[in-house]
């Protein structure tokens, strides 16, 4: 009896034991309040956030993106501000053996207090700091954090050195560089928590990190070592679970197993969109006692190669990358930091951004230099959506110190970020910087100083970008290095034949958009051209309902202190320049599309010579005048539907070469395939002047000639003419005279505008050919298609995907009204 009780006993116990003893984690967002450290009334904060973010919540300042108001509120980043909150912990959670405070982002030079010690200084917004708090923790505990105005330290650290780097004094200090002004964003120079703070509880075990490093794949095999860094003090047998997709592949049964192989048979790869489907495995890692659960970590691997390849060649060096073996070609744009203000930027930015990047054929973003190493979210929708990612670390166009403390400072950022993305399938590279080399050797840097200066500022880029980036890239993940994007600045002809390029010959040399035609690099890395944004964006900084393009407020916007005038030179020489501002803006964005959208072709149609093209700039971080193809609001600006056009695997491209016209069929797909080429050349109200077709076969992974004709066979007005070539479901409109040249007619439109499930749609026709038709209206929507050609008398059917319930009415402007 007395035994039966003890066993009942006994498992009733066993039963109440817990089945897990697994960290917790605890996020310390709430009750934050701010203040600037002289005052002393505090206002609420909101955490993750800035302190920008936070004055403007509680209506102190005015919102320093609309009209000139980021000038007045300078003051914001030259003060000391001061942040607290009040938190309390359970005794469980103080009984855990062990208690970690982790500030994942602080921004920049804070001091940090727990109740009341000093526990923190931190130096570097794009690290995260962990601090042990078991001893200093009670029930009801606060965090003070002091942020220091940046400039301090820099005036500090600038006085150090016997000269001056270029290009001032943000180069001291690890945050994003932009904030400190840049040619597309404003000074807005933030400060605060911008990344979660969280506290971490533990008794026995935690895993720290997990790597999931794939060392062997092939067609039937995948080999991957789980690398796991745990911080342990169990002295017994644990045992390792390792489960794909759900099921368990691998167990493992060891005291300290750090490193545990495992293999998928039959593994289904990682590809880019317009290559097949980014397939993601779910690696779960579950680490046990003998009772309970100690820790998991769940990882999302696409499983692919990559592989950068620089080979000498005939010409000069190649830049391709190769995907599973397979050179791919990259189409895409450089991103840029979505909101000065990092904590505004949501869920919903980032997916509406990356599914906007996937409709318009794009395969590779390029994270920019100035901004920030993007947050786990975009990574993660990166390898979702099978978009391939080229990692600049956080240095532009600027010479930095190499100090012990800075390298040291460097060396810490850059661990932290390779390990972070390192499980990513979509990080295709890692860029030491952007531009950095170039502005030393071109950008007259180097005028006025000594050998000695020259050698030490040198000699100091060295040691970051030839040595600490990539021995770090090389220790802690496979991702190829490369040192500075772009290889060679245009002042050098190898720019064309090495490495990748930026051709800043357009736009800030002033060169004409032809230029691009004719100088192809092996991959263009940076292009671009500057528009005005969506009417609504110049509404809200103006804060009125009329167009003001020449108000103070409004040129605030325009960074480039030249833009305007580069907008205007460009626009006369190949588009009417109209005087109304509704009408420039308009016209402001087809030339833009006009010029980048010939650059792509251009370097499309040299594939493989050239492997990649990639614009200036995706997206804009605040309502500005810029070289973005989506403006702050998330609208389309006529080049991201352009850019959707010429970005397409299968691309017919024409070219007119000493009165030949040169037909090119690229296809950037896996497979070869056939089909009849049509062309017709047509006048602007449909007659026909020519018209020919032919079978031809497409390789993959190729750009051809496919059609030539010599146009001095044809009796035609080049003005008045159309090239309209079919191939399947692709047709392209090609001209053979500047827009502003062609004799286009006015002549309306007919549009019928029907509801649909979806929004509305809108049917078009018109006997005359319409070109760059653009549908605009106030109700807020995405027009499918826009600064379209109408063919004459063809319909052409645009749906209007909108939830208002309210349809204002749908305007449009076309080119035909612009020319006399
Ligand atoms: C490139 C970029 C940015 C700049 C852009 C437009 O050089 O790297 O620095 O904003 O040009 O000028």
């Amino acid at each position: 009896m007395k035994s039966s009780l003890v066993i009942i006993g006994l498992l009733v116990f066993m039963a109440c034991q817990p089945k897990h003893d697994v960290p917790v984690t605890i996020n310390l967002h709430s009750n934050w309040s701010f203040k600037t450290v002289t005052d002393s009334i505090w206002h609420a904060a909101t955490v993750p956030g800035s302190v920008h973010s936070d004055l403007i919540d509680n209506n102190l300042i005015e919102h320093p993106f609309i009209g000139d108001n980021e000038e007045l509120l300078q003051w914001i980043s030259e003060t000391d501000w001061e942040y607290k909150t009040q938190f309390n912990l359970s005794e469980e959670t103080l009984l855990k053996k062990h208690i970690v405070l982790n500030f994942e982002g602080l921004d920049t030079y804070a001091t940090v207090f727990l109740n009341d010690s000093l526990i923190l200084n931190t130096n570097n917004a794009f690290s995260t700091f962990k601090v042990d708090v078991k001893k200093a923790l009670k029930e009801e505990n606060n965090i003070r954090i002091l942020f220091e105005n940046t400039q301090k330290y820099e005036t500090q650290e600038k006085a150090k050195l016997p000269y001056l780097l270029p290009e001032g004094d943000r180069v001291f200090t690890r945050k994003a560089q932009f904030q400190y002004g840049w040619d597309w964003a404003p000074k807005l120079n933030t400060f605060g928590i911008w990344k979660p703070i969280t506290l971490t509880a533990w008794n026995n075990f935690k895993i720290q990190d997990v790597y999931i490093n794939q060392v062997e794949l092939n067609d039937t095999l995948s080999k991957c070592i789980v690398d796991l860094k745990t911080d342990s003090n169990i002295n017994e047998d644990l045992k390792f679970e390792i489960y794909v997709n759900d099921t368990l592949n691998t167990t493992y049964s060891n005291k300290d197993k750090s490193e545990i192989t495992f293999q998928i048979k039959n593994p289904k790869r990682w590809w880019p969109h317009n290559l097949g489907t980014p397939y993601l495995y779910t690696i779960k890692v579950i680490v046990k006692d003998k009772k309970r659960i100690l820790d998991s970590v769940s990882v999302k691997k696409g499983l692919r190669t990559i592989e950068l390849v620089t080979e000498k060649d005939t010409i000069g060096e190649s830049f391709y990358f190769k995907v599973n073996n397979q050179p791919v070609y990259m189409k895409g744009a450089n991103y840029i930091p979505q909101n000065s203000m990092q904590n505004l930027v949501t869920t919903q930015h980032y997916k509406k951004l990356l599914n906007d990047v996937v409709s318009a054929n794009m395969n590779m973003l390029r994270v920019w230099g100035g901004g920030i190493y993007e947050n786990d979210m975009f990574y993660d929708l990166c390898d979702e959506k099978g978009i391939l990612v080229w990692q600049d670390f956080m240095f532009a166009c600027a010479m930095y110190p190499g100090d012990t403390a800075f390298l040291k400072t460097v060396k810490n950022e850059a661990e932290q970020n390779v390990k972070r993305l390192r499980n990513h399938a979509s990080i295709a590279l890692w860029c030491g910087n952007n531009e950095n080399a170039e502005g030393w050797k071109r950008w007259g840097w180097q005028a006025n100083r000594s050998e000695q200066e020259k050698e030490e500022i040198w000699n100091n880029y060295l040691k970051v970008f030839d040595s600490i980036l990539p021995n770090t890239v090389r220790q802690f993940t496979s991702t190829n290095y490369w040192q500075t994007s772009p290889k060679y600045g245009r002042g050098n002809t190898l720019y064309k034949t090495e490495g990748d390029a930026h051709d800043w010959w357009i736009w800030h040399d002033a060169y004409p958009f032809e230029h691009l035609e004719k100088n192809v690099p092996r991959f263009m890395s940076e292009f671009g051209f500057q528009s005005l944004p969506s009417y609504e964006i110049i509404n809200y900084i103006n804060q009125s309902d009329s167009l003001h393009i020449t108000s103070e407020e409004f040129i605030n916007h325009q960074k480039h202190s030249r833009g305007s005038e580069l907008i205007d030179t460009y626009m006369k020489r190949d588009f009417p320049v109209p005087t109304q501002p509704e009408d420039y803006i308009y016209m402001s964005q087809a030339l833009q599309a006009y010029g980048i959208t010939k650059g792509i072709e251009a370097h499309r149609r040299a594939k493989p010579y050239n492997m990649g093209t990639l614009y200036w700039q995706l997206n804009d971080c605040w309502p500005s005048v810029s070289w973005s193809s989506i403006d702050f609001f998330g609208n389309w600006k006529a080049l991201h539907y352009k850019a959707k056009k010429a970005f397409k695997n299968e691309l017919i491209s024409s070219v007119v070469e000493n009165d030949t016209l040169k037909t090119y069929v690229i296809n950037d797909s896996k497979g070869s395939f056939y089909g009849m080429l049509s062309i017709k050349i047509l006048d602007l109200d449909g007659q026909m002047i020519f018209k020919d077709t032919k079978t031809i076969d497409i390789d993959a992974n190729s750009s051809d000639i496919k059609y030539e004709l010599d146009l001095k066979t044809i009796q035609l007005d080049k003005r008045n003419a159309v090239v309209i070539t079919k191939l399947g479901e692709n047709t392209s409109y090609f001209y053979l005279a500047k827009p502003k040249d062609l004799k286009l007619k006015k002549l309306e439109i007919i549009k019928k505008v029907l509801k649909t499930d979806l929004g509305y749609s809108i049917e078009l026709s018109c006997k005359t050919l319409q070109k760059e038709v653009f549908l605009f209206t106030k109700t807020e929507g995405h027009f499918t298609d826009n600064f379209f050609d109408l063919m004459p008398n063809e319909t052409k059917t645009i749906e209007f995907q909108t939830e208002a319930s309210i349809l204002n009415e749908i305007k449009l402007k076309t080119l035909n009204m612009f020319i006399d």
